[in-house]
Order: structure tokens, then sequence, then C-alpha cells
């Protein structure tokens, strides 16, 4: 099994790949920080035995994402399972305060970076007539919330593109899942407050925050169902939260 995991540097996706690692999969895994990955690379292999591709590349430019998975070999193309985790917020101003650049930022990464990376994938899982592709949407993408506006709308975005690609690829025999989490401590909220710890720490105080790890056992079990049952979409919170907005705080 082979499985590609965007944004593997990090957080959620890198729980991923190290989850999908302890069940012996092969590991394709993408990001920016090309340092990191290359740390991860190697840990996952002399770890775990496993065979492990860093592809380095941005998800919003299309030219990259293209020349990237165009670079892969036959084996390599035998994608099984790919999960779009690649993602980010940026600034939580009310919508007349907002800066243009944090608004492509997510437009660019969230949404158009999933379609570049989906549209270089799915051709490849229609031919083998297999395949899974698991969607990281949010609670965002079911919801909205002050100062929350563009990000909201880029994972209601990303809630349509998993309905629109389980119709178009039912055909061939393709899983789409979409999973939504709530409130994840990784390093989403130090992007989202560009750097700023003590704000970013905030967001996590007085209640337990879910873990990458557990985004990552939620994904696991979504890809190991049998061939004839699939999520079609998954929402997980901490205990503490209820909603979007509504938490429990000690
Ligand atoms: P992290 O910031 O810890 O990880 C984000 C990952 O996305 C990093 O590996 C980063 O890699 C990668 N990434 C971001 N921009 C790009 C880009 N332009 N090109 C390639 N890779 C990119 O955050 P999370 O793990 O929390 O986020 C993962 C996903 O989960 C996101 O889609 C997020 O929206 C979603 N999510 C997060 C929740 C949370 O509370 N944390 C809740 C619900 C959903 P690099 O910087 O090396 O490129
Ligand atoms: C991340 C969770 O609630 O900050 O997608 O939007 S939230």
């Amino acid at each position: 099994m082979i499985v590609l995991v965007t944004g593997a540097t990090s957080g959620i996706g890198k729980a991923t790949a190290e989850a999908f690692a302890k069940l012996k999969y092969s590991l394709i895994i993408t990001g920016r920080r090309n340092d990191r990955l290359l740390r991860l690379k190697d840990m996952l292999e002399s770890k775990y035995d496993i065979d492990v591709m860093a592809l380095c590349f941005d998800v919003r430019n299309k030219d990259e994402v293209e020349a990237a998975l165009g670079s892969l070999d036959s084996k390599w193309q035998e994608i099984d399972i790919l999960i779009n985790n690649a993602g980010l917020a940026v600034g939580k101003e009310p919508l007349q305060e907002g800066s243009f650049d944090d608004w492509e930022r997510m437009i660019d990464t969230n949404i158009k970076g999933l379609l570049y990376v989906t549209r270089n994938v799915l051709p490849l899982m229609c031919k083998r007539k297999r395949g899974h592709i698991v969607n990281i949407c949010s609670i965002a993408g079911k919801e909205v919330y002050a100062g929350g506006g563009v990000y909201c709308a880029s994972k209601s975005a990303v809630n349509a593109l998993s309905q629109s690609i389980r119709i178009d690829a039912v055909p061939f025999g393709i899983k789409v899942t979409n999973i939504c989490p709530g409130a994840v401590e990784t390093e989403f909220s130090i992007v989202r407050f560009k750097g700023d710890e003590d704000k970013a720490a905030s967001t996590y105080k007085g209640f337990e925050p879910l873990t990458a790890e557990d985004v990552a056992s939620t994904i696991v079990y979504c890809t190991t169902l049998p061939p004839n049952v699939n999520i079609n979409d998954l929402v997980l919170m901490p205990t503490a939260q209820a909603t979007a907005t509504i938490f429990h705080k000690e």
C-alpha cells in the first residue's frame, strides 16, 4: 500500500505519516520545509523499515505540484490513499479588517492546492480503479465563526469538493472521506496568529484539545475498513467542545 500525505512536516500530517508507517505502508510525504521532510523520511525508514519518498513542493504552485508528482516512477504512481492535509488559517480579524494576502494564502492553499494535488493523483487512481481520497476539512467547513470568514469559506469549499469528487469518482470504485476535526493542538494556531506563541497557546487553555495522533488514528480507521464500506463525512471534536465556538473550559 502507498499513502501520499500532503503537509507531513508538522501536526496532523506528520502524525498520520507515522500512523501509516506503523502499518508498514509505503509513504510519499510532502511539504515546503525540506529539512523537516528529510528528517522525517530518515526517522520513518529507520524506525519502521519502510520505503519513504520525500517530495518538497508548495501546493499553491501548479507547476511545482505537476513536476513533483509527474516525477514519480511507475511503482510510486500506484498511490492507494491520498491524504489532502496541507492547509492553514491566517489571521482572525473581522472581514472588514482582513488582509488580502492572508485571504489569498488560505484560498490558494486550502482550495487550489487541494485541487492541484487531486488533479494529478486522481487519474492514476481512476486508471487502476482503486483508491481512497481523504480530505482534511474542519468544523470550520460546517459552521462559521467571528473572524473565520475566509478560512471557513475555504473549508466549506473542501466540504463541497469532497462531495463532488465522490460523485465523479464513484464509477471507478474510489472512496472519498471528508474529515472535520474541532480544535487540535498543532502548529495551526501559531501559523494563524503569525508566530504569536502566547496567543496560540491560549486557544487550547482550560480544556483538553484533540491531538494530531487522535486525528491520525481516525484517518487510519476510515482507510482500513472493508472495500464495501466508506465513511463519507466524519466530525471529531474534543469532548469539551460542542460546536465551533462553544467550549467547556475549566
Ligand atoms: P500544522 O500547521 O501543524 O501543519 C500544516 C501542514 O500543512 C504543514 O506540514 C505545512 O508544511 C503544510 N502546508 C501549509 N501550507 C502549505 C503549502 N503551501 N504547500 C505545502 N504544504 C503546506 O497544522 P495542522 O496539522 O493542524 O493542519 C493540517 C490540516 O488540518 C489543515 O488543513 C488544517 O486546516 C486542518 N485542521 C486543523 C485543525 C486544528 O485545530 N489544528 C482543526 C481542523 C482542521 P510546510 O509549512 O512545511 O509547507
Ligand atoms: C481548525 C479549527 O475551529 O480553529 O480548522 O477553525 S477552527
